[in-house]
């Protein structure tokens, strides 16, 4: 055994805490031995799953806030909203995870940098980082992603529908009032099928936080400007970090009536350009959402 191993063991064995538990020195392997789960029947567990997911989509089919794309601006923008205990948030996200690019912090490196003073929105949500002079560094993104996703989605004014793709929008009038949805596999499959039609969510107001353009990407943008409720998507302009998360923050508004759009998504619509890996701007990008979404709901 390696002196750091032998170390490590020592500091375990005496009591270290590990993730807030107590570690017990006195438990051993043989602990497991015999291990036995509690019975249960398959149709038991089919029942638990589809009633609550038929459950949710009964409730959520008319919802306060329907926030398209859960990257970190979505992400942010729903923490945000769910502080009001009246409002009812369903979060639709394209992909099985959740968290957009916010797993990595660029280039497939860990570490996330979030220019100040967006730090005071990782000291909400208690995300420890390494302080700089201007700047603050997260040892990983994923240790934000999965901090704001767990104590999120333990919000009871909250849904989380993955694995759905928002195809388009229903829109009245000029306003924009939900979306219209459908697993994500279905809509990557419809030029092999002859019909699958979709569903849809009614929504007093839309958030649109699908990121920059993709095979996805800015997707409510487009949609916009293709029935002509936007002139044009301007496109998104190279990489200017200091202006780019400045742009992002002031462009966060409500885009047409009952559409607010935040992150990298408003990069495409106003010619921004992009930061590269510095989140700040998609923290309070998304906060600011929450408030051009707020002021909506109250007109
Ligand atoms: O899967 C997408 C991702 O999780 C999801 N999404 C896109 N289209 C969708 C649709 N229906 C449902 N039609 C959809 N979900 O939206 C999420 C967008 O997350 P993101 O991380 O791509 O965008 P963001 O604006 O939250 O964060 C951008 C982060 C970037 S990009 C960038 C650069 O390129 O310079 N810099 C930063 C900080």
């Amino acid at each position: 055994m390696s002196a750091t191993a032998t170390a490590t063991t020592t500091s375990l064995a005496s009591g270290h805490r590990l993730g807030g538990d107590e570690f017990k020195p006195d438990q051993t392997l043989e602990d497991f031995d015999g291990y036995k789960f509690s019975p249960i029947r398959e149709a038991q567990v089919s029942r638990e799953m589809v009633t609550r997911y038929m459950n949710d989509m009964l409730y959520y089919a008319e919802s306060d806030v329907v926030i398209v794309g859960c990257g970190s601006a979505g992400l942010s923008c729903a923490w945000e909203l769910s502080k009001d205990p009246s409002l009812k948030i369903a979060i639709i996200e394209q992909s099985v995870s959740p968290g957009g690019g916010c797993w990595l912090g660029g280039q497939l490196f860990s570490a996330m940098i979030v220019r100040k003073p967006a730090d005071k929105f990782l000291d909400e949500l208690e995300v420890p980082y390494e302080e700089k002079e201007n700047y603050v560094v997260v040892k990983h993104a994923a240790l934000f992603t999965s901090t704001i996703l767990s104590k999120l989605l333990m919000r009871p004014n909250v849904k989380l529908f993955n694995a759905t793709a928002v195809e388009d929008l229903i829109v009245k009038n000029g306003k924009v009032s939900g979306v219209v949805t459908n697993w994500t596999l279905v809509t990557l499959n419809h030029n092999t099928q002859s019909c699958m039609d979709p569903n849809v969510i009614e929504a007093k107001v839309v958030v649109s936080g699908t990121g920059h353009d993709g095979p996805m990407g800015a997707s409510g943008v487009k949609r916009l400007e293709s029935i002509g409720l936007i002139k044009e998507n301007k496109g998104m302009l190279s990489l200017d970090m200091n202006a780019a998360e400045d742009d992002i923050v002031r462009y966060t508004r409500e885009v047409v009536p009952g559409m607010v759009v935040t992150g990298m998504e408003l990069a495409e619509l106003d010619g921004a350009p992009r930061m590269g890996p510095t989140f700040g701007a998609m923290l309070i990008s998304g906060q600011k959402a929450a408030y051009a979404a707020r002021a909506s709901l109250a007109r």
